[in-house]
């Protein structure tokens, strides 16, 4: 019979979408990457996922988390955040932002730096401020499952990304078996945080039979502005948003086609660390997938749309005033990737992809304000990025211990952008924005990168309990829309540009080079018989030629500590380590599983010039959990440990922040139909300040946002 959405009893793993050919090689059961099955034969019973062979291959390197749906469920009560979910990867960190909205870093390369691909999409964020990231657009409700590949990234799922790639889907579609007739499955879930009072509601409807499927995932959340760990609310905080999705899909023998299509409003979303809010962000999307076997392969195709209306202005607490700021983004692209084993020991891997960005970013005129009247400004028109990329990327299995992986890549990057406009043109108030229009105006704007990317992986596996991998990368990003046409040279201008949290206005340069990672890794993994522990270890280094980072322009007249900063190549240098292991306590029929797993991290990043510390560098932090499960029943006592961040961009006045350690603890109870989660986030009601978080627009002198004190969260799920 056809499983439900939430099948838990037969899966640590909820499939995602990932159809592949299992010719020549021999099946490892492994959790990771699983099938939904789009040929029945292949599969022993076709609702039942297979266990994709694929994710025991380089593709998939050792320093790859991958997050599957119960974690994901029992995360669900605790955060509305997506990024969050993928916190507990060794290497990633989180530029905090809004409710919904935080930022990836992957070994402390951040925002744009890292590859998110949402079902395949890619989407830019469409906003000067960055309040519409990739991640903002699904609710954490609707995701089945999370792949964070950390630092050296095979170039097939790479392009136009430094630090790693963020693999998202949504979740999948389910057939019935021949003759099962049709089925109906679905859920509802709600929540409650008591800081900030957040609640939140989730519903999943389902129905297939053995060709058709048919899905519908929808959100809603909403939360007011949490405390902090001393009782003071944390302004501009608040936030509501929702989310829906249909997905229809159809499969015919070895061939599955799928369209999904969705819509996201957010009426408001606070920004602790900005000087605008988000007041509204409308968007839809459509996205297509054919997936298809040949004799020759496996091929799979896919084309999507995205719109996105963005407004900023200032909620409740950052009033009195208004300056509407407003942006519509456009994504559109194809990829067309074909997997093609040429032996039992080869493996080749060819595609393209196009992605197209168009951007309008305009501030409408203020009556009365004399500095923002009469004109709109324009911020960037019709700006557009277009990337063609190419890859191909050869895996061999040279002896049953070593097996390689090369890729080389190339991205073709055109952007340009049309003519810009000030408030005003005549007179002093309206300086030096006019002054910068008209020499903007004057630029041919017009730009087109040419990048390259190679990607080197050996696997050496002596044994079943010990992994080694090495690893070579070059990656290559092209600066973002802004990085290069931001043009604004007021005050004013510059402090509404910038997606860094920290206050600072920020100007582009046209001139800019893509910039060049150069990435050496090494992870050592080891498992004791029957996986009763683990451990692994993932040094790294990268130079980066060409970092993208900025230069100091000026200091603000108006503002104390805050500076003007232009866009600015600059070689850069970062290193660090990402520790991960698990440990078997006890494992007893009566009193159930009792297991410890710990995460830890460290990355010091530089700029080689100067020697003055990159920007938002997370310090030595780790996380503890000692966890148990009986049946039905999960519990867990997790420690979240940061050091100090003395490491500091002076460039940009970051301000340090002390040590801390949270306590959190949670607990959850499965029966039947039902689930019942219960938690408490930082326990102790600890005080602290996230190294991540960015400065806070309400301090005065500059401070940093205060992290999020106690909050009991409770959540029910009905499956049905
Ligand atoms: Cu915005």
């Amino acid at each position: 019979m056809c499983s439900p959405l939430y099948a838990q009893q037969n899966t640590t793993e909820l499939p995602p979408v990932t159809i592949t050919t299992t010719k020549g090689k021999p099946k490892k059961k492994q959790s990771g990457p699983v099938v939904a099955a789009p040929n029945a034969a292949e599969a022993s019973d076709s609702s039942q996922s297979i266990v994709d062979d694929a994710s025991t291959r380089l593709a998939v390197p050792l320093t790859t988390t991958q997050i599957n749906r119960p974690e994901i469920q029992s995360k669900i009560p605790q955060t509305s955040d997506t990024a969050e979910l993928l916190r507990d990867a060794p290497g990633v960190s989180i530029f905090k932002a809004g409710g919904v909205s935080g930022l990836p870093v992957i070994n402390g390369l951040n925002d744009d730096r890292v590859k998110v691909l949402l079902n395949g999409m890619v989407v830019s964020s469409a906003c000067a401020n960055h309040m519409n990231p990739p991640l903002s657009y699904a609710d954490p409700s609707q995701i089945a499952y999370v792949e964070v590949v950390a630092g050296v990234t095979p170039v097939s799922k790479g392009g136009d990304s430094l630090g790693g790639t963020v693999i998202v889907e949504t979740l999948p579609p389910h057939f019935t078996g021949v003759g099962e007739g049709v089925h109906t499955a679905g859920s509802i879930s709600a929540f409650y945080r008591s800081n900030g009072d957040g609640v939140g509601t989730a519903v999943t409807a389902h129905a297939a039979n053995n060709n058709v499927s048919v899905n519908y995932a929808g959100a809603w959340t909403r939360s007011n502005n949490y405390e902090d760990g001393r009782g003071n609310e944390v302004l501009s905080s608040e936030y509501e948003a929702q989310n829906h999705s249909v997905q229809l899909a159809v499969r015919n023998g070895a061939d599955l086609f799928t369209v999904q299509g969705g819509v996201q409003y957010i009426p408001y979303q606070g920004y602790v660390n900005q000087y605008m809010d988000m007041v509204e962000n409308k968007a839809w999307f459509l996205n297509a997938r054919y997936v298809t076997n040949f004799d020759w392969g496996k091929l799979d195709a896919r084309v999507y749309y995205q719109n996105t209306k963005h407004e900023m202005d200032f909620l409740q607490d950052k009033q009195p005033g208004s300056m509407p700021m407003l942006t519509e983004g456009h994504d559109a692209g194809y990829s067309v990737k074909a997997e093609i084993p040429l032996s039992e020991r080869d493996l080749l891997r060819v595609g393209s992809e196009f992605h197209y960005q168009g951007l309008d970013d305009w501030w409408p005129p203020v009556a009365g304000s004399m500095m923002m009247e009469p004109d709109t400004y324009r911020n960037i028109n019709d700006g557009t990025r277009q990337r063609l990329g190419t890859f191909i990327e050869w895996e061999r299995q040279w002896t049953s211990a070593w097996s390689t992986l090369l890729g080389v890549r190339n991205d073709m990057v055109w952007m340009d952008t049309g003519d810009v406009q000030p408030y005003c043109t005549m007179g002093m108030m309206c300086e030096p924005d006019a002054t910068a229009a008209a020499a903007f105006n004057a630029l041919n704007r017009s730009r087109t990168d040419a990048n390259f990317d190679v990607t080197a992986l050996a696997r050496y596996t002596p044994s079943a309990s010990e992994n080694y991998e090495f690893g070579y990368g070059r990656k290559t990003r092209s600066p973002n829309l802004y990085e290069r046409y931001a043009w604004g040279r007021g005050e004013m201008a510059m402090s509404m540009i910038g997606w860094f949290g920290d206050l600072n206005g920020y100007v582009g340069d046209p001139d800019l080079d893509p910039e060049i990672a150069h990435t050496a890794s090494f992870t050592a993994g080891w498992s004791g018989a029957r996986k009763t522990w683990e451990f692994k270890a993932t040094p790294y280094y990268t130079y980066v030629e060409d970092y993208i980072g900025v230069r100091k322009i000026g200091d603000s007249m108006m503002m104390p500590d805050v500076v003007y900063l232009q866009f600015a190549n600059h070689d850069a240098e970062l290193y660090g380590i990402n520790l991960s292991g698990s440990l078997l306590l006890a494992d007893s029929s009566q009193f159930g599983r009792f297991a410890l797993t710990g995460v830890a991290g460290y990355v010091h990043g530089e700029n080689a010039d100067t020697g003055v510390s990159l920007y938002h560098m997370m310090p030595w932090n780790g996380r503890l959990a000692l966890t148990h499960s009986l049946n039905g029943w999960t519990n867990s006592i997790e420690v979240y440990a940061v050091a100090g961040k003395h490491n500091v961009d002076t460039v940009r006045n970051e301000m340090e922040t002390g040590g801390y350690a949270l306590l959190n603890l949670a607990t959850s109870y499965e029966w039947e139909n039902m689930r019942l989660d219960l938690g408490i986030k930082n326990v102790l009601d600890t005080y602290f300040e996230d190294p991540l978080a960015g400065h806070y627009y309400f301090a005065s002198p500059r401070g940093n946002v205060p992290g999020e004190g106690r909050s009991f969260n409770a959540g029910l799920t009905l499956k049905f």
